[in-house]
């Protein structure tokens, strides 16, 4: 695991007034998930769901805290990528990213598989919704989906969903002026995004 400077999605996944189930996401594109719903730490498990990172302009690192929502047959893993403390950067090419987590009870596993070996998630499992971002399902063999933001766009905020409409900070890089004296930050660099998924709970 890398570094991790989000905070950590901590949940209560069967409402019983005691957590048990962690979601993280760090610095080198990864998200995990970490089941303590035993009560010795020494019987908790951790598993590397995704590796979505990578190096040039696959060095996506995540920031911020993942959303999750939970359904019947899988809980959704939402966040965005997006270095907020090089907002000028443009070389990396940032996402936002739903997650399938099928596990859904208090017993985790890895969600992909390969000639029936479970496995890390990669892009390749996950259907790009970027050309079209307003079809009607995903089918359900595949594991998520992702959205590809523009140049130089960041997600700089920690996802959250109210009644199927998942929200976001984004930033896109401030114009340069000539010279590249940076036009300073205003308001227009940092806009919400609502993002409106439908899904069976
Ligand atoms: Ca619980």
């Amino acid at each position: 695991m890398a570094s991790v400077p989000a905070d950590l999605a901590v949940l209560d996944r069967d409402d019983d007034g005691n957590f048990d189930r962690i979601y993280a996401a760090d610095t080198k594109g990864n998200i995990w998930r970490v089941d303590i719903n035993d009560i010795d730490p020494a019987n908790w498990q951790s598993f590397k769901l995704a590796a979505l990172g990578g190096s040039g302009a696959d060095a996506r690192k995540f920031l911020n805290k993942p959303d999750v929502v939970f359904g019947a047959d899988y809980d959704a893993v939402l966040i965005g990528s997006g270095d907020r403390e090089h907002p000028f950067e443009n070389t990396v090419t940032n996402r936002f990213y739903m997650l399938k987590d099928t596990h859904v009870g208090l017993t985790g596993g890895l969600v992909c598989a390969t000639s029936g070996t479970d496995r890390t998630c990669v892009e390749n499992d996950l259907v790009d919704v970027t050309g079209n971002p307003y079809q009607n399902a995903v089918a359900s063999v595949e594991k998520g989906w992702y959205l590809t933001l523009a140049a130089g766009e960041k997600v700089v905020g920690n996802a959250i969903t109210v009644f199927g409409t998942t929200s976001s900070a984004r930033t896109v890089p401030p114009r340069l002026k000539r010279g590249c004296a940076a036009v300073p930050w205003g308001s227009e660099a940092v806009r919400s995004w609502l993002l409106g998924w439908n899904r069976d709970l």
